[in-house]
Formats: structure tokens, C-alpha cells, sequence
């Protein structure tokens, strides 16, 4: 009867409560549909799995969960704070403003190497643009793709970048240098196309000057090109570099001037890198120690470096090459000396390279079982070394050498696979409780974009600090350590 289909609430509801357009259906009926209906969902979820297993696993991740939770962050904030430098002003006295002078080096931008081997050009070009009064212009990090910390779904229309000041504060990123330092700051790229237009720019490449400088030392290279910029009168310069200065001897010498440069002593950790090491810090503090100890006394750090090293090491054997950089200065422990180049006339030339290529693969990619060896024999020369003294803040926590020091152990890689894993199990069981990798740091978007310098801060912290000698990453950590003041003791080289 009507009124039994009365609403109980009302438009669509109505239709529901009534059913008024069905015939009721018959008991068994209704249960044959839905013994059909759970048939349906079964093959449908069968069909399904079947599907997946035939995916294979990288594929199987879904891309827009990856693009959309893992997008690579704008730095809107960020970037809106460099275009406001005060240094960007037209209005400012010479040699800042208008009338300026600067120097530009693209390459550092352009060539497609990692992070490391442009932050050495970035520094020590920052250094030369400062030696010779003219403003540095400072660009974003340009990634190659394949260092990139995000799928390549993440940037599929776009060049991946960050802005320096994601990765490093100080004069190379913009930042003041000290009072009475009149030297032009460093002014961002698109200032400089604002002041410097591409038609009224002196280009130079280094193959115009590189002739006679071809095996000269450091300090000849450095002082000829700070000759050039200061003399030059042209308001406007683009510089051409390679990259080969780096791999030698021939850097070494520039060390001591170098290190207590104002580009040196200024260089500092970004406040996106210190937000990430804050938001972890605890992953370093060991059970008892007080909360007023810095967690970094007490660890050791290790930088394996693997992925394309594993081809980078036996073409350093081919070329029979030193250390890099900053790795080579002669007061750190742990040398490598090259063995002598390679004579033609040698009748079995493979196994002599052989030879050289297991010489190399044993400093440039340990093995896991001697890694762990090494980091045994570094901690134990560390707490033994007569010149070691505890630091300030364990005075009060225990007697001077005390068990509790380095009792932390900090693995920084490239490597992705179980190999790492191995590696840890191997340390653990080499009596090292607490064992803390890159995989286990929370990283937001924008702190995950600058992991690698994430990597090379707590580096730079720990109180012992074994790398890799032919990495530019390597050198990097080393640099900071000791402007730091840290003793060449605590800075190893597998
Ligand atoms: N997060 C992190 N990234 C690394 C590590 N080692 C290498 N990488 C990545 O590999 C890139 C290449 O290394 P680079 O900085 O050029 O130093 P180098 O190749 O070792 O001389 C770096 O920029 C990082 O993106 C590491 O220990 N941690
Ligand atoms: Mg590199």
C-alpha cells in the first residue's frame, strides 16, 4: 500500500525503501546471484595476480604514486630568496652594481658530472673571481639524469636542478663575505643576464690559454688566470674550463693558501642540510650518553663509493691514476702510490694489467672483508693515536679514552643493492651495536634533492672519516674536515 512506501528519507531514498520498480525476487533466486557474483570477484582478482606476476617488479611501481608523493620539490621559497640578494641592485657602488665586474664560468654548469667534481670548480672559481675583484655568478646544481635521486618519470619534461643554496651556504651561493672584505658578492645567474646581456660578454675558453699551461703547476695556472680577470677591462667575462686540473698533483699545491681563504672558512652547511641532520640526529645517539654530547664525537663514518666506480676504478688502473685532489695532500695517512706507467715493449701486457687492475680494485672498490678490517684498524689507530685527545664533551661523561667513544658506525653509499646489507651484517658482526646507512635517514622532498650533501655533512662531523681517494666527494669531506681543525689522524682512505 501506499502508504508502506512512505519515505523515511526523502527523494532518492525512496525508490530504496520501496523498491517500487522490482518485483521482488525469489529466495533462491537472490542467493544463485550471488553465489555468481562472488565468482565474478574471484576470477577478476585471480586474472589480476596473474597479470602482476607477468610485470616485471621495477614496472610494477606504480608511476603515479612515484610522481605524485615523490615529485621533485619547486624550492619556490628558496629561489625567491636568491633573486633578493642585496647584491642584486644596479644602484650599488663600484664593484658591485651597474658598474660591476664579473665573471661567469659556464662550465661548471654545463659539463655532466656529479655534484662533487662541480663543487670543487664552484669553490676554487669563487676563490679566482674574489682573487681578482670581480663578482662569482653562481648557477643551480644541473643534475646528471643519472645521479638524480628520483625516477626519471619525476622529470620526464624538465632538466632536474636545485638551487646552491639547497646544497651549501657561504660567498660561493651569494652569501656576504667578512667585514672589511670589499670583494663584489657573488651575484646569481640571471642577475648576471640582467647586468651581463650575452652581446656584451668576453668569452674565453681555456684551450685559448691552455698551451704553455698544460703541466704547469697549480699555483702558475691560478695566478695566470687571476692575471687574465683582473686585468681584463671588459666588465663581462664567460669562462670556458675542462675538468682535468682536479685528478693530479698539481692542485696540492694551492692547498695552504686555499684553506684559510675567505671561500674556504665561509662555506658553511645550508639550512636545508642542517634541518635534515637535526630531524636525525637521534639515530646517532647511543643508549646513556646524555643529549648534550654531540652525537657526531662518537662516530665513525664511511664512504663506500660503488655504482660507477666499479668502472671508474679499472679505467683509473688503466691510466694508472693518484688520488684526487685534497686526498692527496701529503700529511694524511694511508697513501697511494701508483705504480710506475706501463712500458710498451712489455711482452705480456695482460697480465701485467692485471696486476695493476687488482692494485687499484683493492683501493678503489674494498671488498667487504677488507672494508671491515679497515675500519677496525682506523678506530683502533684513532682512540690509541698519543695526540688524541677525547673531545670537550665527554670530559664530564667518562675517563679520557673511553670504550663509549666510536661506538657508531655510519655508511654512506651509492651502492643500492644487498651488497650494502652484507656489508652491514659483516660489520655487526664485527661487534659494531649500533650500524646507521643513508637508508635509514628521513628525508622530506626537498631534503632527499640534497641527500648527497646530507651524506657529506655527517661526514664531515664524525669524528673519524674513512673515504675514497679517487672521489671528488671524498675530497670534499676532506676539505671540510680540516678547516674544521680536524686532525689528519681522523681522516682515512680505504
Ligand atoms: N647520497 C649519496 N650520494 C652519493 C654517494 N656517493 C656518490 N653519490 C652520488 O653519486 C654522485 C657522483 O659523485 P660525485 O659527487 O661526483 O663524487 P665522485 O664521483 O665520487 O667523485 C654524487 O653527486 C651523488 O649523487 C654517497 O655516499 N651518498
Ligand atoms: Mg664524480
Amino acid at each position: 500500500m501506499y502508504h508502506r512506501c512512505e519515505p523515511l528519507f526523502p527523494h532518492k531514498q525512496k525508490q530504496r525503501s520501496c523498491g517500487s520498480l522490482h518485483v521482488a525476487k525469489h529466495p533462491r533466486q537472490k542467493s544463485w546471484t550471488t553465489f555468481m557474483f562472488i565468482v565474478m570477484l574471484a576470477s577478476l582478482y585471480y586474472s589480476f595476480q596473474l597479470t602482476r606476476a607477468a610485470i616485471p617488479y621495477h614496472r610494477s611501481i606504480p608511476t603515479e604514486s612515484l610522481t605524485s608523493k615523490d615529485h621533485p620539490p619547486e624550492f619556490t621559497g628558496l629561489r625567491e630568496w636568491e633573486r633578493n640578494l642585496p647584491q642584486h641592485n644596479l644602484d650599488l657602488p663600484f664593484p658591485e652594481g651597474e658598474g660591476g665586474r664579473f665573471v661567469f664560468f659556464a662550465n661548471s654548469k654545463a659539463h655532466p658530472v656529479g655534484w662533487n667534481n662541480k663543487l670543487n670548480d664552484m669553490l676554487m672559481n669563487t676563490w679566482l673571481a674574489h682573487e681578482s675583484n670581480r663578482a662569482y655568478v653562481f648557477h643551480d646544481f644541473v643534475w646528471t639524469k643519472s645521479h638524480y635521486p628520483r625516477p626519471s618519470s619525476a622529470y620526464r619534461d624538465w632538466v632536474p636542478r636545485t638551487p646552491l643554496n639547497a646544497f651549501i651556504s657561504g660567498p660561493s651561493a651569494g652569501g656576504p663575505w667578512e667585514v672589511g672584505d670589499n670583494a663584489p658578492r657573488s651575484v646569481s645567474e640571471d642577475w648576471f643576464n640582467i647586468v651581463c646581456p650575452k652581446s656584451e660578454r668576453r668569452y674565453i675558453n681555456t684551450r685559448d690559454l691552455k698551451p704553455p699551461l698544460r703541466s704547469a703547476d697549480g699555483k702558475v695556472v691560478f695566478e695566470t688566470w687571476q692575471k687574465l680577470l683582473t686585468d681584463a677591462p671588459e666588465k663581462c667575462v664567460e669562462i670556458t674550463f675542462d675538468i682535468w686540473f682536479w685528478s693530479g698533483e698539481r692542485s696540492v699545491s694551492l692547498w695552504d693558501a686555499f684553506k684559510v681563504s675567505p671561500v674556504s672558512r665561509l662555506l658553511g652547511t645550508s639550512r636545508l642540510v642542517e634541518s635534515a641532520i637535526e630531524r636525525n640526529r637521534r639515530l646517532f645517539f647511543t643508549a646513556g650518553h646524555p643529549p648534550s654530547i654531540d652525537p657526531f664525537d662518537n662516530v665513525l663514518s664511511i664512504h663506500v663509493r660503488r655504482g660507477d666506480f666499479k668502472e671508474a676504478c679499472l679505467e683509473h688502473a688503466a691510466e694508472n691514476s693518484t688520488f684526487y685532489n685534497w686526498n692527496l695532500l701529503p700529511f694524511l695517512p694511508d697513501k697511494f702510490y701508483p705504480p710506475p706507467a706501463r712500458v710498451d715493449t712489455v711482452p705480456d701486457k695482460s697480465k701485467i694489467l692485471s696486476e695493476n687492475e687488482k692494485l687499484y680494485l683493492a683501493r678503489c672498490l674494498p671488498s667487504a672483508v677488507s672494508i671491515v678490517q679497515k675500519v677496525r684498524a682506523a678506530r683502533k689507530e684513532y682512540l690509541n693515536n698519543p695526540s688524541f685527545s677525547a673531545p670537550d664533551s665527554f670530559v664530564n661523561v667518562d675517563s679520557r679514552h673511553s670504550k663509549r667513544l666510536l661506538d657508531v658506525l655510519y655508511i654512506m653509499s651509492n651502492d643500492g643493492t644487498e651488497w650494502l646489507d652484507d656489508l652491514k651484517e659483516l660489520l655487526r658482526k664485527d661487534g659494531w651495536g649500533r650500524i646507521v646507512t643513508g637508508r635509514d635517514l628521513k628525508l622530506n622532498a626537498e631534503q632527499k634533492d640534497v641527500g648527497v650533501a646530507v651524506d657529506m655533512d655527517i661526514g664531515r662531523r664524525s669524528a673519524v672519516f674513512i673515504g675514497n681517494g679517487w672521489s671528488s666527494f671524498t675530497s670534499n669531506v676532506v676539505h671540510r674536515r680540516l678547516v674544521d681543525g680536524k686532525a689528519p689522524i681522523s681522516i682515512r682512505f680505504w
